[in-house]
């Protein structure tokens, strides 16, 4: 199942036609110097192209009034005085006698794009358009946008295809009111958005931005605003607002269908935006969204005015929605206090209403500072802060987002011979090629099948002797392979888990590699782990200590077992992903222990999936013979399908829920992802 991209160059047929400097941003390049870079980096061909069309009417009334449809219908036959004056009623957008047709292609893209979705033609995509749309409201156009595009497709999918509930992620680096209008009272869409806001002072600077705006009556909850009261914010603030807001929250309302308001303004270079996170970061934003709702996700276009992160940023995205593996996340340092406020404030907000939320700290004690009232007073000191945000925006310079080659084997099976293959496997005979267990093994060995193109994945079998020489050999091979990057990840059946996993830890660390290890069950703290950071070590079980014995081995116990899907999916959240990401391994190893019972192969997808964000996707898996069953399930996770939904998540087992946060709060000190407020952000702890 592949991805589609949507694009039409019809789009690029509108402009603006006088001085507007509040408007000159928004120009046809932007969609063309995507396009190109896409083309000419490969990954356009990879796509599915699907055909762009005009949304009708009735697609448009879902959201927008009649009225406000007839009047734009009339814009195509307007003097050049008409169409700006026309366009004054409205804030900060302006219309071309193309305009409308533009307007209705951007809508029509992107449910064209729903229905290649929701009918399994593609798994994802990406709607190239403008004009953008989630600033329009029902009988208006403001900021650009002209149509909803992501509001009428949302509303689209209910209708046509039954969904039950969207969940909207607006990564824009401005406030998408006209979603936040449009499904305020409505909980079966969940609309998240961060913003620049700067205490209201920044467009559109709107009071319902902030924080405490949550949603209205049935939709209390299902409205969640992350207001950035500074500018500069880099990509460990944006990823501590996915692992501490959006994402328990996401898999709590699990949604049937994602939509992304893929705005990039959000990326460094952006002349509105004036944010300092790479382009890379958005491949992580993507990854970090691709198991929700089976992997059913749309993402449309909005905004991006720094053509070269534009570019950057938009192909870096549809390479990870090709299942390309993300840049490894450097040089994490952890969320500023300013956004930490933010964060605090929002968990607060809506700690009443999300389960994952409820042990939540209050909103900080100088919750006014995210006020417009105690504005005045520091007005002179941002006014001197913007200043010097402006002066070094000229030179402002990044790295390039780094690619890299997807090796020809992406997933390397490592099963008993007498064990049925998961699917697209080809089974690999040990006789015939007893030699290729030597380091020297050649390609031939991983020969494929089902070759339908160059991002198919293909699953491997390797043999297995019975004897655990030739076990640890394999792993041996497979590993240099992973090294080399010739394979990308793999999976292995052992005997012995704990035994098998001592020479894979020291193979890695003798290479000055920093390994990441989980390990989910098992009963005691495995041996040989080395103590000087060359490896991190989380323990997800039952049996697990109670408290970390160092640094770098993390128990993370869950009395009721991982039975509690609610408080894996929490632990892996809130507590692994920050860890591992701020640990950026060079490779995971992921181990599957006897006593992890109770756990359910959903879960342990999502995880496989998960981990793959790390370390260029170089993960290795082991499972004890007793788990064969976990094989399939494993091997499907490691070949880039998407993990099946968890399917609504019930109140986590209290217990085990509040000795999360004890851990989380204990180790904050050392890992700074961790934090989700401003006080417990010092050492006093410890
Ligand atoms: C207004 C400056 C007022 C799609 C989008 C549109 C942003 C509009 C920005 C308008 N700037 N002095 O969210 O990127
Ligand atoms: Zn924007």
């Amino acid at each position: 199942m592949g991805t589609a991209l949507l694009y039409d160059e019809e789009m690029t047929r509108y402009k603006l036609l006088w001085l507007d400097p509040d408007c000159e941003l928004e120009r046809p390049e932007r969609l063309t110097a995507s396009h190109e870079a896409l083309v000419s980096c490969g990954l356009a061909a990879r796509c599915v192209s699907i055909p762009v069309r005009q949304a009708t009417d009735d697609d448009i009334l879902l959201i927008h009034s009649e009225e406000y449809l007839e009047a734009v219908k009339k814009t195509p036959y307007m003097t050049l005085e008409d169409l700006r004056e026309f366009a004054l009623v409205y804030g900060c957008v302006y219309f071309h006698p193309n305009s409308y047709r533009c307007a209705t292609l951007a809508a029509g893209a992107a449910l064209q794009l729903v229905d290649g979705v929701m009918t399994g033609r593609v798994r994802n995509g990406l709607a190239l358009v403008r004009p953008p749309g989630h600033h329009s409201m029902r009988s208006a156009a403001n900021g650009f946008c002209v149509f909803n595009n992501v509001a009428i497709a949302a509303k689209y999918a209910q209708q046509k295809y039954g969904v039950q509930r969207v969940l909207i992620v607006d990564w824009d680096i401005h406030h998408g009111q006209g979603v936040q209008y449009a499904f305020e009272d409505d909980p079966s869409v969940l609309y998240f958005s961060w913003h620049r806001y700067e205490h209201q002072k920044f467009w559109p600077e709107l009071r319902e931005s902030d924080y405490d705006s949550v949603g209205k009556d049935k939709g209390a909850g299902f409205n969640i605003n992350v207001p950035w009261n500074k500018v500069g914010m880099q990509n460990s603030d944006y990823l501590a607002v996915f692992f501490h807001v959006l994402l328990p929250v996401a898999y709590e309302f699990c949604p049937d269908l994602v939509l992304v308001c893929a705005g990039f303004d959000s990326a460094i270079g952006d002349p509105e935006g004036e944010m300092c996170a790479t382009p890379d970061i958005f491949a992580h934003l993507t990854h970090l969204l691709m198991n929700l709702a089976g992997g059913k996700l749309c993402l449309m276009l909005e905004g991006g005015y720094n053509l070269t992160s534009l570019s950057q940023s938009v192909c870096v995205t549809v390479r990870t929605l090709l299942g390309d593996p993300a840049p490894r996340p450097a040089n994490l340092q952890g969320p500023c206090q300013s956004a930490l406020e933010s964060i605090q404030c929002v968990r607060a907000a809506h700690r009443k209403y999300w389960s994952c939320l409820k042990l939540a700290a209050g909103a900080p004690p100088s919750e006014v500072s995210t006020k417009r009232i105690k504005l005045e007073e520091k007005e002179r000191e941002e006014k001197l802060q913007r200043g010097e945000a402006a002066d070094s925006k000229a030179g402002i310079t990044w790295p390039q987002p780094q690619t890299c080659v997807l090796p020809p084997v992406r997933t390397a099976v490592v099963i008993p011979e007498e064990m049925a293959c998961p699917d697209g496997c080809k089974r690999f005979n040990l006789s015939q090629h007893a030699d290729s267990l030597s380091d020297k093994c050649d390609p031939p060995l991983f020969h494929q099948n089902n070759h339908n193109g160059p991002l198919e994945s293909h699953v491997l079998s390797f043999p297995l002797s019975l004897h655990a020489v030739s076990t640890l050999s394999s792993l041996t091979v497979l590993l240099g392979k992973m090294e080399k990057n010739e394979i990308c990840n793999g999976l292995a059946v052992v005997g012995d888990v704990s035994m098998a996993m001592a020479p894979v830890i020291q193979h890695a660390t003798s290479l000055k590699q920093r390994v990441l290890v989980v390990c989910v069950g098992g009963t005691e703290v495995p041996s040989h782990l080395p103590e000087d950071g060359t490896t991190l070590t989380v323990h997800i079980s039952k049996e697990a200590p109670e408290e970390p014995s160092c640094k770098y081995y993390i128990p993370v116990r869950l009395k009721n077992s991982c039975g509690d899907t609610s408080g894996f999916a929490q632990a892996i959240l809130s507590v692994l992903l920050p860890l591992a990401y701020e640990y950026d391994p060079a490779l995971v190893l992921l181990t599957r222990l006897p006593g992890s019972g109770g756990l359910n192969d959903g879960a342990w997808q999502q995880l496989v999936s998960l981990l793959q964000g790390l370390a260029w996707g170089h993960v290795l898996v082991l499972v004890q013979e007793c788990h064969k069953a976990l094989v399939k399930p494993t091997a499907a996770a490691l070949s880039g399908s998407p993990a099946p939904s968890l399917g609504r998540l019930p109140a986590p087992v209290v217990e085990d829920f509040e000795a999360l946060e004890r851990l989380r709060v204990r180790l904050q000190a050392d890992w700074m992802l961790l934090r989700t407020s401003v006080q417990e952000s010092g050492a006093e702890d410890n």
